[in-house]
């Protein structure tokens, strides 16, 4: 019989990717990579887990557009969905004759990627504009707008949602008078777009829509109450409710790939799953939580989790969200997770900052090698510079270098001059981060953190990796590499019957997969 193997649409903000999962049957004696380290948690020492082997098919860069307007100015940031699509399209054929040429059976495809932002749809279901980047400085002032007439004390008992700039439900205020959004009867969080491009079906699969603001975490339902409080003090958002689909569970089948598409790609009818569409939800899942802390491991206590690509998103899995006023006040987020889990985490500003350095210096004609960079920034003193990376100033495309050097004469640190100062700084100061917010989620969750798990691209950065054991005085176990796409594989492969149980079972797939390294406390 043919292997079976699963199509990952994986969109982030800076590249978007599409993986082929191949899925491996039980093998009861192999060992597979990851296993010999020893593990807590999921049992990693049980042989017997089906892996999953992950092979590229498609790589296409990503980023704001900077698009201006007709008669003026004002110039917005938008993203190139049609280029994505372009490349998903392409990804997918490729994946495709991948599964072909190693004799598996491709089951399904499924579609995650950042959070918040939205394409609006006309009443043909046409796509009314290229949606806009959440960091499109045009936000910054709408959520104190909203909060003068709903307070943020009411958002957080419904919500949850730790305060970001760019939450949708700004992004839709900030909006309100545009000329699109009085044409649109269709809303679609970024991954239900594509979604609906491939089957012509709307969704929203709730870990997402967990994001908007507009849900009810406890429910993982629409809010009724934020919705109505939101149309009734902003008039225009009136017939928001009416624009929302239907939300899924992670797992749900949306519909079969469009005919065409079928065609098109050669991948025939496969069933398009909803999977955990929000990139970070689709991490978490494929984080081995517990397993793999090596020497160090404190005996008691639960694992934290950094899922480390532009954003850095640090905290723990939880059954239950945690809505205290001192969790609000410390601006953690119940984000919605698999199969009834809460994602309860802080935002970090992430390897965004150093990357749009190394941006910078790209356009300044001197560009930098980012290994060279880190080895160079691994030999500076660490500690002389930290400074709060979370600050809005920081959002925004632009020199970051300076930026950063500003915040760090503001908050009286020794500014660096050269970058691997700049880079050791940067690094120094996300250590710090993801520390005190480790910290805090630990104290707001009343539980004791025993380890930290880092996923990701951040994985490859062994400094950082280095410096948040440090920083945390925990053992960090690092990997995999591609923790989205590889959530997103796990979960068709369950929602087809290629996998079954629950969380702990698909972590040890995780486990039979992945090679995971360990940083000690120091
Ligand atoms: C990470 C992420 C974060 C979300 C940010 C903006 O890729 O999805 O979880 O806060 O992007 O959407």
């Amino acid at each position: 019989a043919r292997l079976p193997a699963f199509v990952a649409v994986d969109l982030g903000a800076t590249s978007g990717r599409v993986m082929l999962g191949v899925v491996h049957p039980d093998a009861p004696e192999v060992s597979g990579p990851g296993r010999g380290i020893p593990g807590r948690g999921p049992d990693s020492s049980r042989g017997g887990s089906a892996r999953v082997e992950l092979v590229e098919t498609g790589r296409f860069p990503n980023g704001p557009v900077a698009v201006p307007r007709a008669g003026g100015d004002v110039v917005d940031l938008r993203w190139d969905v049609l280029g994505l699509w372009r490349g998903i399209v392409d990804g997918l054929r490729e994946a495709g004759r991948e599964a072909a040429r190693r004799g598996a059976r491709v089951q399904g495809v499924g579609v995650d990627s950042w959070a918040v932002d939205y394409g609006l749809l006309d009443a043909d279901g046409a796509l009314l504009g290229a949606p806009r980047s959440y960091r499109d400085p045009r936000i910054l002032g709408a959520a104190e707008r909203v909060y003068e007439r709903v307070s943020p004390a009411e958002h957080y008992a419904v919500n949850g949602l730790q305060h970001l700039a760019f939450t949708t439900e700004f992004q839709l205020v900030a909006g309100a008078d545009d000329a699109a959004w009085r044409s649109a009867r269709g809303l679609l969080l970024i991954p239900d777009l594509i979604t609906c491009w491939l089957t012509g079906r709307q969704v929203a699969e709730v870990t997402n829509a967990s994001t908007t603001g507009l849900l009810d975490v406890r429910a993982r339902a629409w809010s009724d109450e934020l919705l109505g409080r939101l149309g009734s003090e902003f008039p225009a958002l009136a017939g928001l409710k009416d624009v929302l689909p239907d939300l899924v569970e992670p797992g749900t089948v949306v519909g079969p790939l469009r005919p065409a598409l079928a065609e098109e790609t050669a991948l025939g009818d496969v069933p398009v799953v909803a999977v955990a569409s929000h990139d970070t939800a689709s991490a978490v899942a494929a984080i081995p939580l517990g397993a793999g802390a090596a020497d160090g491991a404190r005996e008691a206590g639960v694992a934290a989790y950094v899922s480390s690509g532009t954003w850095s998103l640090v905290g723990l899995e939880l059954d239950a969200p945690v809505l205290t006023e001192a969790s609000r006040a410390a601006n953690f987020t119940n984000e919605l997770g698999l199969d009834g889990t809460v994602r309860y985490l802080r935002n970090v500003m992430g390897l965004w900052v150093l990357d749009e350095c190394l941006r910078e210096w790209e356009r300044e004609g001197t560009p930098e090698d980012l290994g060279e960079l880190l080895a160079a920034a691994a030999e500076e003193p660490g500690g002389r510079c930290v400074v709060d990376v979370d600050d809005d100033a920081f959002l925004a495309p632009g020199d970051m270098p300076a930026r950063f050097r500003a915040a760090a004469e503001a908050a009286g640190q020794v500014v660096p001059t050269t970058r691997p100062a700049l880079a050791r700084a940067v690094l120094d100061s996300l250590a710090t981060a993801y520390a005190r917010v480790v910290a805090r989620a630990g104290e707001l969750a009343g539980v004791e953190v025993g380890a930290v798990h880092v996923a990701g691209g951040g994985v490859r950065n062994e400094l950082l990796c280095r410096l948040t054991a440090e920083a945390t005085g925990l053992p960090v176990v690092a990997g995999p590499v591609e923790a989205a796409a590889l959530g997103n594989v796990l979960v068709q492969a369950r929602a087809v019957g290629v996998l079954d149980g629950g969380l702990d079972a698909l972590r040890d797939v995780v486990v039979a997969s992945t090679e995971l390294t360990a940083y000690p406390p120091r």
